[in-house]
């Protein structure tokens, strides 16, 4: 079985703080990581490939040459081989340029039987990149994967997590499966295993790699632009109600009617 991974490098976001004087987000010394999603993405593909070890699991991620850091620890983690799609033609790219530029690195890869993303990235957070992969490949798939309950010769059967429970999917291979923390716990890098990865090449790609021409990818292809980001207002005060408990129960309900919290 062919296994190909969609892993991106984000800033960990439980790290960056706001100034509390100027507003601005403190960026200063933040890390970069592998997007939380994507490593349970990758150790779902692994559980695989430890159960059937004829199965290849391989990465592509888009992303500036600092990715390679990443790449070289889901190698690490027992990915067999990774490819960066880097240029500059493919920055400032929105989530449909983003998709457009991992679908053709994909098709370059070749034959799959299954791709994994993750559910969403901790900093676009728009969770729009896995199924847009897969309507550009021409494939199903299936987002929320929970639990893989079984792989069979042509599909998976799949549990999808809903808000108040999960569906059970089977779904024709190939497919796309995007994967949540519920999924399962992603394993740690071994120390030989970090050694073998910094001896793997990994390939660069371009758009002419990817027979992309420039106008296909980056900002150029993005039909949504981002004009304006700022940092939210911080959170006001706490406030501590005053009277007897039936006032203060009162002036509770009083308030969270005028918020819509309750009805
Ligand atoms: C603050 C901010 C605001 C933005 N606003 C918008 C907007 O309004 N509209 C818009 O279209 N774009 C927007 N973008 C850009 C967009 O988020 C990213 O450019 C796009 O590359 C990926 O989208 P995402 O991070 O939301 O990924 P998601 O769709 O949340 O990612 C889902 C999964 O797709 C895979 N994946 C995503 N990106 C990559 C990658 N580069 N390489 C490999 N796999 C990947 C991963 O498996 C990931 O877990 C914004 C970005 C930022 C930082």
């Amino acid at each position: 079985m062919k296994i190909i991974v969609c892993a991106k490098q984000v800033p960990d976001t439980n790290e960056v703080k706001i100034d509390p004087v100027k507003g601005t987000l403190i960026r200063d010394g933040v890390p970069s990581i592998l997007n939380p999603d994507d490593a349970n993405a990758l150790e779902a593909a692994l559980e695989i490939k430890d159960k059937y070890p004829d199965t290849t699991v391989t990465i592509v991620s888009m992303g500036p040459p600092q990715a390679n850091y990443m790449l070289r620890e889901c190698l690490a983690m027992g990915a067999d081989d990774a490819y960066l799609l880097s240029s500059r033609a493919f920055g400032g790219a929105d989530t449909c340029a983003t998709s457009t530029t991992i679908a053709a690195g994909i098709r370059k890869i070749g034959k799959y039987d299954i791709i994994f993303a993750g559910r969403q990235a901790i900093d676009g957070d728009t969770a729009q990149v896995g199924p847009q992969t897969a309507q550009r490949l021409g494939i199903p798939s299936v987002t929320y994967v929970q639990k893989i309950r079984e792989i069979k010769k042509g599909s998976v059967v799949v549990e999808r997590a809903l808000e108040d429970g999960y569906e059970v999917i089977e779904v024709k291979t190939p497919c796309l499966l995007t994967a949540i923390k519920e999924l399962n716990e992603p394993r740690y890098m071994t120390v030989g295993q970090i050694e073998e990865a910094y001896k793997k090449p990994i390939a660069t790609w371009s758009e002419v790699d990817v027979n992309l021409a420039p106008e296909d990818c980056g900002l150029k292809a993005s039909p949504t632009q981002v004009f304006k980001s700022f940092t939210p207002p911080p959170k006001g005060k706490g406030e501590m109600l005053q009277g007897t408990v039936p006032e203060m129960a009162a002036a509770l309900i009083a308030k969270l009617t005028e918020k819509h919290v309750i009805k």
